[in-house]
């Protein structure tokens, strides 16, 4: 009959599956193809249409790829910004579609009513607890730092540097001797371990390497190894992300701390997402997502058998 023709129309129109793009930055680390893993499972869960694009870590094929969503009229973007700057005009874009945008694991400098809210963690916050970890471990004693910094211009970069001499403030026995950019890549990570270890006596000079992500610290241990010395005692290795693999090192004695950075931006992002459009509950400009400090007084190997499979 009519009525019910009426009434499934209306039941398969409500329950329309919402249709979203996700402009991922690449897969430079194992904690960024987790988070893409767990954004797939998370879409799948819901009933969530994804649509993926991967931007090889360039910004330019980032907006080409928002642009493309919002040519198919998806009902929202998920973006993880590789880089601060340079969203404005775009995101205007989407934001005359009327296409909510949610900023995934990175900030922006932009106007905030250009985006629905940004879930990331505090990256000020993981910078500054691996500098009050080295802080303690090594007390008084000189020492000798050199930084491996995420991709120039990206807000963990950015913040990351600036937490951890906030935690080392006041420590004047502790130095970042050099610092230089391993874009948040393994091999990257080892490359300019291996300049720094060059540039300061072999290596026996350097107290710690700080890592803006376990995959470089990961490349910055092999550095060390192959120069002879021994990462975890020779040079203390802290990081952050908190992947399977740091904690194998880890095991190993071949690194020390590491902050963890959870991979499930999208589940928070897609709860807002729902409540946005369902109930037009616009929710907070930002989302926190925790951060924990792990060292090897955490069962390191039992954090490992944990974590390995979860998408890394
Ligand atoms: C931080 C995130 C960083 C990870 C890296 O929120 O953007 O990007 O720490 C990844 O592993 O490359």
């Amino acid at each position: 009959t009519i009525a019910a023709l009426t009434a499934c129309l209306a039941s398969s129109v409500s329950a329309k599956t919402l249709t979203v793009g996700f402009s991922q930055i690449g897969s430079e680390s194992g904690w960024r193809a987790a988070e893409t893993t767990v954004t797939k499972q998370q879409a799948e869960k819901r009933g969530i249409t994804l649509k993926f694009a991967d931007a090889q870590q360039k910004q330019e094929n980032q907006i080409k790829a928002i642009r493309g969503f919002i040519a198919q009229g998806v009902d929202a973007i998920l973006v993880a910004p590789v880089v601060a700057t340079g969203w404005d005009a775009v995101l205007k874009e989407a934001k005359e579609e009327k296409i909510p945008v949610i900023l995934l694991d990175r900030e922006i400098d932009a106007p905030k009513d250009l985006y629905l809210t940004a879930v990331t963690s505090d990256t000020v916050y993981e910078g500054k607890v691996a500098g009050e970890w080295l802080a303690k471990d090594v007390g008084s004693k000189d020492c000798k730092v050199v930084e491996l910094q995420g991709t120039t211009g990206s807000s963990p970069a950015i913040n990351r540097k600036k937490g951890f001499e906030q935690g080392i403030a006041g420590h004047t026995n502790i130095k970042i001797v050099r610092s230089q950019t391993g874009d948040f890549t393994r091999t990257k990570g080892k490359e300019v371990m291996e300049s720094f270890i060059k540039a300061e006596g072999g290596g026996k000079d350097i107290c710690a390497v700080y890592a803006h992500n376990d995959d470089m610290a990961v490349g910055a241990i092999q550095a060390i190894k192959e120069a002879g010395l021994k990462p975890g005692t020779d040079i203390k290795v802290v990081s952050v992300d908190s992947i399977p693999d740091i904690f194998q090192a880890m095991a190993k004695g071949e690194a020390n701390a590491t902050v963890e950075l959870t991979p499930n931006m999208a589940g928070p992002a897609f709860d807002a997402l729902e409540a946005y459009l369902k109930d037009k509950k616009e929710p907070p400009k930002w989302i926190q997502t925790e951060s924990k400090l792990y060292t090897q007084a955490d069962d390191p190997q039992k954090v490992y058998e944990a974590k390995k499979g979860l998408g890394y």
